[in-house]
């Protein structure tokens, strides 16, 4: 049974809602000084979601591997300083879901636009898994997959909405997650497109 499939997860509808000018003028701010790129993967193919970093650290692919970063390849500067809105909102939502202590040192933006998916994978180039993840999506609406402890367990499909904080801890945090190939659409904000933010301790 699924009884205790979601285990770890917390879903926060729309607690972002009433930040949301902050949030994408932060956004905007953010991918000025470090651009959206298509990272490669050290299998060799560009990824379809388009990705920036701020904060202490930053989530980069590149032919070698998997790392975090100071340092952005790209402009070979420092990432941009997390955003006061961002740094307000993760902690308020860690500390909804039980994680008073959560400081992210690194927020991951990954934008997708209308085909763009994340395959099956787990979460683990982080240093301490007892800390949780904070996602937050903004735009069109995602198929999220939520699966199990193995790639070839069966997954869970359910949608994320624009303003939708999920906290992601406890037995959640190493299941296989993806993203199914995003459907067209017209969000009034973002256009075609989602943004998610993904606030980590890394380091
Ligand atoms: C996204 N991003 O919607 C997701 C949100 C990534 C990524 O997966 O790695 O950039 S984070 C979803 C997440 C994180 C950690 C655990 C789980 C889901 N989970 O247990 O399902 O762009
Ligand atoms: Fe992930």
């Amino acid at each position: 049974t699924n009884a205790t499939a979601l285990d770890g997860v917390r879903l926060l509808k729309a607690l972002a809602l009433p930040q949301e000018a902050a949030l994408l003028a932060d956004v905007e701010r953010v991918l000025a000084a470090a651009p959206l790129r298509h990272m490669v993967t050290p299998g060799g193919f560009a990824m379809s979601v388009a990705m920036s970093n701020c904060g202490e650290l930053g989530w980069v692919t590149e032919r070698h591997g998997y790392r975090y970063d100071g340092w952005d390849p790209l402009t070979q500067q420092a990432w941009p300083l997390m955003p006061a809105s961002f740094a307000v909102l993760s902690q308020q939502a860690a500390t909804l879901a039980g994680y008073p202590d959560f400081v992210a040192d690194a927020c991951l933006i990954n934008r997708y636009q209308v085909g763009a998916r994340m395959g099956l994978h787990q979460d683990k180039n982080e240093r301490d898994f007892s800390q949780p993840i904070v996602s937050v999506s903004l735009g069109l609406t995602a198929t999220f997959q939520f699966g199990g402890f193995k790639r070839s367990d069966k997954a869970l499909s359910f949608p994320l909405y624009h303003g939708d904080v999920v906290v992601w801890g406890g037995a959640a945090r190493l299941r296989y997650h993806g993203v199914l190939p995003l459907k067209a659409g017209m969000h009034p904000a973002l256009g075609e497109s989602r943004i998610n933010l993904t606030f980590r301790k890394a380091g």
